[in-house]
Parts: structure tokens; C-alpha cells; sequence
């Protein structure tokens, strides 16, 4: 019988690198209520949802860069959302910049209705550079600012569905969604902070919102899962991001995408059956995948030479 639930994706515009937490979590509550008014009962935030995406520049004080980490969750800051999120009784993800110990994390958390942890997940695929590159007009840092996740990619029972997450650049590996597909991942969660423009490679700026969907619905139709992806979208610290939050149906088909690049809530029906349509036939896993030969995925395969010329970290695009 059918396993019906309306999801949203709550996009943030931007977070000034000053605004206070307290405004970043006034401003989500806002959304979650918009949601709640449209019926969800899952409200996806975005990545790194609290701050602004503080990867993007260079931070000499360490003060400063431990400011944008979270050492409790809730903490007094982020209380107001789960308290919001009890009294409408609705569940929600929310990604975060995580202390834990001497490790710092780029986490993403699933909240029950009633405010309980359901999940937690810490960002595997870490992408841009680990040093300090001024010829970038901002920085991608992550590799410097967070540790490689060491969670796995779980996927657990709430909703009446089955429940995965991944975070902004995994969700361009293909092994990462089969990793859920293969825990019969019935919706993926996730949040990005993607900017228009890729200093290596500014030919491909065009194609950013293409590669996002692009990502998102191949990942839906080739493990028969719905993602809702939720975009930190607009001109943050000088950084043009991209929008293009949506709710992606197992088909690959998507059901609803974001307008503008601000605050802005995008809403859709699901039913968690339907996912059969697709995992029952053309990606029925037991019947169709031949895992014997895909040792080489696992292995890593040597990595191709690029050109004759070797490419460098430290060389823009064009040398
Ligand atoms: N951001 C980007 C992403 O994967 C990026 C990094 C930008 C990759 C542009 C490729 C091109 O969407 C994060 N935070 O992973």
C-alpha cells in the first residue's frame, strides 16, 4: 500500500560571513514553517546551513576558523530549530561544520519529528585544494578546514521509508549513490554549496546548474531512489552560488526545483512505493549487477596520465 510523504528542499540564500547564527537559524525556521504550511514532513537545509561557506577564504586565525564549528548539536543557537521542529512534528536534515575531539568534519544530521538523531553523516569527498591559492578569485579549503568523513554512508528506517544521506560534491560519484542503492536507499537527503564558477575550468561555468541535475538524477534513477537536494544559493562573500534546489523522482524525473537564488522553499508529494517501479525492474540489483567484475571501481584503477605536459594543483586552467 502506499508510503505517501510530502518533502521539501528549504534553500538558503546567502549567510554573511557576520551574520549571526541566530539569524541563519531565525531565517530556517521561517522555511521550515512555509514547508510545514505546504504539508512536509521532511525539511532538507542545505550544507554547511549555520555560516557562510567560510572554505571559501583563507582563515590565518585559528580562533576565527573554529568559530564556524559546532561543538554541541542542538546547542543554544540551533535550539530554536529543533524546538520549531517538535511542535509542527516535522523531521528535517541540516548540515553543519562539526568539532568532534581533534577531528572537524563537514556533517549532516537526520532529525526526527519528535527531535531525536536519527542519522548522522560526515562528508567523504572532500573536493578543491589544501593550500592557499591567491590566484583563485575564493578558495575551495575543504581539504584543509575538514577531516575525510568516517562514518560511511548509512541509510536508516524513518518516514515509512528508508533513509540515506551524502553531501554537496559526493553527489558526483556514482559510487556514493550505489552505496546507498545497495542499502535499498529509498530517498537521498543532501545540501550543496556549489559555486557558478570553477576557477580551474571556467568553460564549464555555463554547465554548473546542468552538472547539478545532472548528478542528482542520475543518482535517482540508476539505485530507483527520490532525492530532495537542497542548494546555499546567490552571491555569498563575493562567491556567485547556484540554486537549482529539487525534489528528484526514482524515474530521474524532477518534481520540483527551486526559482530564484534566496530563501525559498520547493515542495513535493512522494510515495516511497514507487521506488519499486524501477529497483523491481531495469536496476534490479540480485538480478542484473555482476559485482564479480567490478573489483577494478574498488581497486582504483591507475588513475590515466592527463597530458604529456603533468598538471599542477598550483597552475589556474590554460597554465
Ligand atoms: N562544492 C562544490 C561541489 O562539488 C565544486 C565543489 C565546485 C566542484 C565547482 C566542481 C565544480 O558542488 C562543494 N562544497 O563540494
Amino acid at each position: 500500500m502506499p508510503r505517501p510523504l510530502t518533502v521539501a528542499a528549504a534553500q538558503l540564500g546567502p549567510i554573511a560571513r557576520d551574520e549571526p547564527r541566530a539569524s541563519a537559524v531565525a531565517r530556517m525556521v521561517a522555511l521550515m514553517e512555509k514547508a510545514h504550511a505546504r504539508g512536509a514532513g521532511l525539511v532538507v537545509f542545505p550544507e554547511a546551513a549555520l555560516t557562510a561557506f567560510f572554505p571559501h577564504w583563507w582563515i590565518d586565525d585559528p580562533a576565527e576558523l573554529e568559530s564556524h564549528f559546532e561543538r554541541a548539536m542542538p546547542s543554544k543557537d540551533t535550539a530554536p530549530l529543533f524546538t520549531r521542529a517538535r511542535e509542527l512534528g516535522v523531521a528535517f536534515h541540516l548540515g553543519y561544520s562539526e568539532i568532534d575531539g581533534d577531528k572537524r568534519f563537514n556533517t549532516a544530521i537526520l532529525v526526527g519529528a519528535d527531535g531525536m538523531l536519527l542519522s548522522k553523516y560526515r562528508k567523504v569527498h572532500l573536493p578543491g585544494h589544501r593550500e592557499h591559492e591567491p590566484w583563485r578569485p575564493f578558495q575551495n579549503l575543504e581539504k584543509r578546514y575538514f577531516d575525510r568523513g568516517d562514518l560511511g554512508w548509512p541509510v536508516v528506517g524513518a518516514l515509512a521509508g528508508r533513509v540515506g544521506m551524502c553531501i554537496c560534491n559526493d553527489r558526483r560519484w556514482p559510487e556514493v549513490w550505489r552505496i546507498l542503492g545497495l542499502q535499498n536507499a529509498e530517498l537521498v537527503v543532501l545540501g550543496y554549496n556549489t559555486p557558478q564558477n570553477d576557477p580551474r575550468a571556467p568553460e564549464l561555468d555555463h554547465l554548473q546548474d546542468f552538472h547539478n541535475h545532472l548528478s542528482l538524477q542520475a543518482g535517482a534513477y540508476q539505485n530507483g531512489t527520490y532525492v530532495v537536494a537542497a542548494a546555499k544559493a546567490g552571491l555569498e562573500e563575493g562567491c556567485e552560488m547556484i540554486g537549482g534546489s529539487c525534489v528528484v523522482a526514482p524515474t530521474g524525473e524532477i518534481l520540483a526545483v527551486s526559482a530564484t537564488r534566496g530563501d525559498e522553499v520547493v515542495a513535493a508529494d512522494i510515495d516511497f512505493d514507487r521506488c519499486a517501479e524501477i529497483r523491481r525492474n531495469i536496476f534490479n540489483f540480485a538480478e542484473h549487477r555482476q559485482p564479480d567484475l567490478y573489483g577494478p571501481i574498488a581497486a582504483g584503477a591507475p588513475a590515466p596520465r592527463l597530458s604529456a605536459i603533468e598538471m599542477t594543483e598550483s597552475e589556474p586552467a590554460g597554465g
